[in-house]
Parts: structure tokens; sequence; C-alpha cells
């Protein structure tokens, strides 16, 4: 049997991994605005910062009809990616498609969509066509709408802000490491935040079907000698076989750990590292934290749970006491899905009490994470 990415060692798994799959059609394209991006700030002598943001999909077939998807939104790395640029980073914010994106995050999605902050002013001109008033901002919302706006406009005119996407796992993984070795003139000047939800498992290419996964039985003229069968892919079995029917279960290997690569090869020499670690068991969070940045090495993993996320999260970093970051209670977003009773949950469960901080950000300082 041949050894799972585990057992390999780090730079062995990379050219394994990455021979498996061809790079991302749009690759090359974004390699060229990356490499000019970089040239520009380095130039000046900016920092520059790689934002990863949103999920990642995993496709269940190669022409692809169905994937595994995360619940990430991307809510977390566009909000970063603003405080990054207020701060005078230029920012490489490498996004899943459709996910948010910094300042238009404002004013997308269903929860914001764009028209209710719109109206239709009455006409100013009577001698004009008397039914169309120019569209408008509405009034309670110029003034925050101008500072976005603003703001946007800056980071677009300064050329401050390169927005590249990915959807897959696989396109995730090419475009990172791409991006990190373009980075390698920033030198020092050069940041990794990694806020994306990346998959652990994928389907390797050579297990994957071609062709749509088909639900029921296929007369035998359709299956071809050439195709993998789906007993050996997905090893499904119909305990009580409902006619026309059958199950599917779906066998993924684990996705191999890159963060070793990108800490000790990819990344420029004197460039900070940052990874997120998501849990939903709060008695795990800061055990997990510990434990990647003890594997990887690199300088901070922020952790948080599914269901506190948008309030409060916990520095781990190297000789460093773990701290407690947290959106004060007065302004803690509503949240459909987080859970505002597990807030301190993560930090009463952890397996040992160490010498730790907690700092609640200001009252009336920048708005967190919602
Ligand atoms: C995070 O933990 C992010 O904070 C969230 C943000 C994905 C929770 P939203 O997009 O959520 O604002 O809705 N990202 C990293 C999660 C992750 O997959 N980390 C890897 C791991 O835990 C290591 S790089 O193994």
């Amino acid at each position: 049997m041949a050894p799972s990415f585990g057992e390999m060692e780090p730079a062995e798994a990379e050219s394994v991994y990455f021979n498996e799959y061809p790079p991302p059609k749009a690759l090359p394209k974004h390699e060229a605005l990356a490499r000019a991006f970089v040239e520009l700030h380095v130039e000046d002598k900016r920092r520059v910062v790689l934002v990863t943001s949103g999920g990642t999909t995993v496709p269940l077939e190669t022409q692809t009809v169905r994937f595994i998807d995360n619940f990430s939104a991307g809510t977390r790395g566009a909000t970063s990616a603003e405080y990054f640029l207020e701060q005078g980073y230029a920012v490489i914010f490498l996004h899943r498609q459709y996910s948010l994106l910094p300042y238009s995050r404002h004013y997308s999605h269903s929860t914001n969509c764009f028209l209710d902050f719109m109206d239709e002013a009455p006409p100013t001109d009577a001698s004009a066509d008397s039914d169309h008033g120019r569209i408008v901002v509405r009034s309670e919302y110029q003034d925050a709408m101008r500072d976005v706006l603003r703001k946007y406009r800056y980071a677009k005119q300064h050329n401050r802000l390169l927005l590249l996407p990915f959807t897959t796992v696989a396109e995730y993984m090419f475009e990172l490491r791409s991006l990190a070795k373009i980075m390698q003139p920033i030198g020092a000047n050069a940041l990794f935040y990694l806020a994306a939800a990346v998959s652990d498992f994928f389907i390797p290419r050579s297990r994957m079907a071609e062709h749509k996964i088909q639900s029921s039985e296929l007369p035998a003229h359709f299956q071809k000698d050439n195709s993998v069968g789906a007993e050996e892919i997905y090893t499904g079995e119909n305990e009580e076989k409902p006619a026309n029917s059958k199950k599917l279960v779906i066998n993924l290997d684990p996705v191999p750990k890159f963060l070793h690569r990108l800490v000790d090869g990819w990344a420029p020499e004197g460039s900070m590292v940052v990874s997120f670690k998501l849990e939903t068991d709060p008695s795990l969070l800061v055990y997990k934290a510990q434990t990647a940045l003890q594997r990887y090495s690199h300088h901070l993993v922020i952790g948080n749970l599914l269901s506190t996320r948008k309030w409060e999260v916990v520095f781990i970093s190297p000789d460093q006491p773990e701290r407690w970051i947290r959106v004060p209670k007065s302004r803690r977003s509503k949240s459909i899905s987080g859970v505002e009773d597990q807030v301190g949950l993560a930090e009463a469960m952890k397996g040992e009490k160490g010498p730790d901080t907690q700092t609640d950000l200001e009252e009336d300082g920048p708005k967190g994470w919602d």
C-alpha cells in the first residue's frame, strides 16, 4: 500500500501532492499579478500580508457536479484585511471565490444586501422624464458608506489590495505555494495570515470519478471498462437495496499539512506566519492550538471556537502565556449561528491552567469580528 502523506517527509509529500494535480488554469495569471504587486511594494519598502480567507471545496468528481464544502463565509479574512490596510500593509487577499471581500462585505450577501441601502430620490427636473429619480444612498447610511467607500477607493487607487480567488482545496494549495515563493523578495516585511478554513480531507485524483456519480444502476452497455467502478471508489454497500437507488460512502484521505513547507521553505526568511485553529469542543481548543505551534514552529496560532469565533479568540505564541481577546459584551454583534453563553468556556475547560492574561477590546475601539 502506498504511504499516506502523514508518513512522508514534508518535501516528499509536496512533490507527490503537486504532481498529482494539474495547476489551476488561473495560476499563471495570478502569478503575474502577484509578481507585479510584490515588485511595486518591495520598491516602496512596504509590508505585505498574504491573507487567506473562506472555505475550500473538495470535489467528488473531476467534472464536478458535487463537492464537500464548509461553513466559512470569509468574515474573519475580509475584516482582517481591512485592518491590515488601515495599518499601511499591502494585502494579497487569497479568497474562496464569492466569499466576502474587504469593504464590499459591508454591502453584500443576503444579510447586508446593497439594495437595502439605496433609494430613488424624487425627480429634480420637471422637464426630464418625471418617472426617473436619481438612485441615492439612504440618508441614514451616508456617513458609514462614505467612510467605507473612501477606504476602498484609497486601497484601489494606491494598488494596496490584490484579490485572487480559488475554489477547491487543490487550487488553494497551488496558489499558496506560488504566492509564498513570489513573496520571497519581501523578506522580513512579509506576513502570512492563514484564516481560510482549509479542508483536512480530500479524494486523491487517482480515485476520483471522472463523471457525475450515478445514483441508480446503469444498464450494462453504459458501463465503461476503463471507468473506475463506483464500488471501487466509494465503497458503499446497500444493506437493503432500495429499488433504483444506492448508498454513497465517500472514502477521503487526509490533506497533507503544508504549513511545514510554508515555514521551512516557501516563505521568505524572517517573515512571520500566523495560522488559525478552529475547534468546536471547548476543552480541546487550547491544546490543539499549542500542538499546532509546536509542530510547525511558526510565530502565532490564533484559536477560535466555531460558536464564539465572532467574540473571542486566544493567541498562542512561543514562550508567552496564552492570551484571550474578547469583544466586550456591549459590542457583541448578534449572530444566528453563534452561542454567546459559550464565551469563556474554552478558557475554563482547557486541560491545565497556566498563567494567562485577558485583553478586552476597548468599549469604543474598533468594531470586533462582526
Ligand atoms: C479560522 O479558524 C477562522 O477564524 C474561521 C473564520 C474559518 C473560523 P469565518 O470565515 O470563520 O469568519 O466565518 N480559520 C482556520 C481554520 C483552519 O482550517 N485551520 C487549520 C486547522 O485548524 C490550520 S491552518 O487545522
